[in-house]
C-alpha cells in the first residue's frame, strides 16, 4: 500500500468522510494490509491532526465528532480482519474493559478490546462513562483476570487511581490485575497509582495482558 493511500486514510478522518474512510479500509483488507498498520499509519495520523487543530482552535467539536465517525467506520471494516488474524485458540484470560466515569471517548478502548479478543481473551466491554463500582461488579461476576481502564482526559485519570484504591478497600486487590491506558496515561502514572500493567497502544496492551497472565 502506497504512502499516498495512508495519507488518503488520514485525510478521510480529517475531512470526516465516513464513506471514504470505509472504502479505504476495505481496500486495505483487499490488498492484504495488516489492519493495525492501516490504523496506525493511516487513520490515527488523521485523528492526531484533528486533535492538534482542536487544541489550536482551528477545528471545533463537530469536527472531532465527524472525524470520530469516520475513524469508527474504518475500524468497523477492519474488525473482521483483525479477528481473523488473531491466532490464539484457547482462552488466555478474561478481561473487563471500559472507559472510566466522566469520559465518553470510546475509539481507543474499543480497539484495545477488539485486539484482546482477537488474540484469545474473553472480553467484556462495558462501554464508556463507566462507574468504578460497575467495573468491580462485572469483574466479580465473570471472575475476570484483568480489569482494563481507559481514559483520554487528564481530568478523569484520577478515576484509575481511585479504582485501585477501591479494590484495596474492598479487600480484592490481589484477585485482579489492573491494566491502564489512554492518551494522557504514562508508565510512570501507572506505577504511581499501583496499576499492574500499562500500554500506550492497542498491540502493546495485548502484550501487557499476556504478561500479566504469566504473572508479570
Ligand atoms: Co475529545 N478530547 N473531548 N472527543 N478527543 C481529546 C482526548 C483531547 C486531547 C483533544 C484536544 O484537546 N487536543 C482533549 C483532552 C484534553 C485533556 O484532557 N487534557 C479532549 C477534550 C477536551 C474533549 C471534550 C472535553 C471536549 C468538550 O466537550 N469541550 C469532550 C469530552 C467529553 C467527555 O468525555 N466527558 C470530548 C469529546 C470528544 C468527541 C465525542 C467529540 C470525540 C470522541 C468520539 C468517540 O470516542 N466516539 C473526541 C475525539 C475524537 C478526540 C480526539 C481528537 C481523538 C481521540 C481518539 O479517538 N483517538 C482526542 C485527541 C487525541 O487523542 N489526539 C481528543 C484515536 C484512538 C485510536 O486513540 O483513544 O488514544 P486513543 O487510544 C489509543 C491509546 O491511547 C491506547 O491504545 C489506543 C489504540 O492505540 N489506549 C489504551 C486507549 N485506551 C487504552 C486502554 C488500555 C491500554 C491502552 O488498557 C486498558
Amino acid at each position: 500500500m502506497s504512502t499516498e493511500t495512508f495519507q488518503a486514510m488520514a485525510q478521510s478522518v480529517m475531512d470526516g468522510e465516513k464513506e471514504e474512510a470505509a472504502r479505504l479500509a476495505r481496500q486495505a483488507v483487499a490488498e492484504g494490509i495488516d489492519p493495525l498498520v492501516a490504523i496506525d499509519q493511516g487513520f490515527v495520523a488523521g485523528m492526531r491532526y484533528v486533535g492538534e487543530q482542536y487544541t489550536l482552535g482551528e477545528m471545533f467539536l463537530p469536527d472531532l465528532v465527524l472525524a470520530a465517525e469516520a475513524m469508527k467506520a474504518a475500524i468497523a471494516e477492519l474488525e473482521p480482519e483483525m479477528a481473523r488474524r488473531g491466532t490464539a485458540r484457547q482462552v488466555l484470560g478474561t478481561v473487563v474493559i471500559g472507559t472510566v466515569e466522566g469520559d465518553i471517548h470510546d475509539i481507543g478502548k474499543t480497539l484495545v478490546g477488539t485486539l484482546l479478543s482477537a488474540n484469545g481473551f474473553k472480553v467484556y466491554d462495558l462501554g464508556v462513562n463507566v462507574p468504578l463500582q460497575t467495573f468491580l461488579d462485572k469483574a466479580l461476576e465473570v471472575n475476570a483476570d484483568i480489569i482494563g481502564l481507559s481514559t483520554l482526559l487528564t481530568t478523569t485519570m484520577i478515576n484509575q487511581r481511585k479504582f485501585v484504591q477501591a479494590l484495596e478497600a474492598a479487600g480484592v486487590r490481589s484477585r485482579f490485575k489492573v491494566l491502564v491506558g489512554g492518551a494522557p496515561v504514562t508508565r510512570s502514572w501507572a506505577a504511581e497509582i499501583g496499576a499492574d500493567g500499562y500500554s500506550e497502544d492497542a498491540s502493546g496492551a495485548v502484550q501487557a495482558a499476556i504478561q500479566l497472565m504469566q504473572g508479570g
